[in-house]
């Protein structure tokens, strides 16, 4: 199983949410969809609000191969690279990988920042609070409890958009 971070602060957020949902269909299995929440920007302050999500995927497909697709969608969907933490029309980040540790450049897993970050582990704990981190050896839900300050990550209602599945 693969868990992605979803995320988009430029455009039309929630469109883009659902077709990057629809096109890591094509990489696997979507097995569970988090609900959708409105961010404030970690990094870089001076942009948008994000819409943040959490995808699990069952895949077969390696590493690099899961991050050379989730660029390509990325890619496919218009975003344009400027500099580190810019504002995006799409993010697609490989958070974890089963139990997997690789460094490997581009394709570090677990998502160096990952456990740090309320906009990531809000979503996820909602479709993987048992999974266990693999090098802090704690629960995503225990690590999103654990977060200091969660007043940034607000749901963001959306008929349409129910969590666990878009059907
Ligand atoms: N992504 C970043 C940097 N900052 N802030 C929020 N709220 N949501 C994001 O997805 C995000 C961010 C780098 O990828
Ligand atoms: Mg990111
Ligand atoms: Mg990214």
């Amino acid at each position: 199983m693969a868990y992605i971070g979803l995320g988009a602060n430029l455009g039309e957020r929630e469109a883009m949410l659902r077709e990057a949902v629809v096109r890591l269909a094509a990489l696997g299995a979507v097995r569970a969809v988090s609900s959708l929440y409105e961010t404030e920007p970690v990094g870089y302050a001076d942009q948008p609000a994000f819409l943040n999500a959490a995808v699990a995927l069952e895949t077969a497909l390696s590493p690099d191969e899961i991050v050379r697709r989730l660029l390509a969608i990325e890619h496919d969907l218009g975003r344009v690279r400027t500099f580190r933490n810019a504002p995006r029309t799409l993010d697609l980040d490989l958070l974890l990988l089963d139990g997997l540790v690789s460094a490997a450049p581009g394709a570090t897993v677990p998502h160096p920042r990952m456990h740090e970050r309320a906009f990531v582990l809000v979503p996820l704990a909602e479709i993987a609070p048992s999974v266990i981190h693999p090098t802090l050896h704690r629960s995503i839900a225990e690590l999103a409890n654990a977060l200091p300050d969660r007043s940034g990550v607000r749901p963001f209602v959306r008929p349409g958009w129910e969590r666990g599945s878009l059907e």
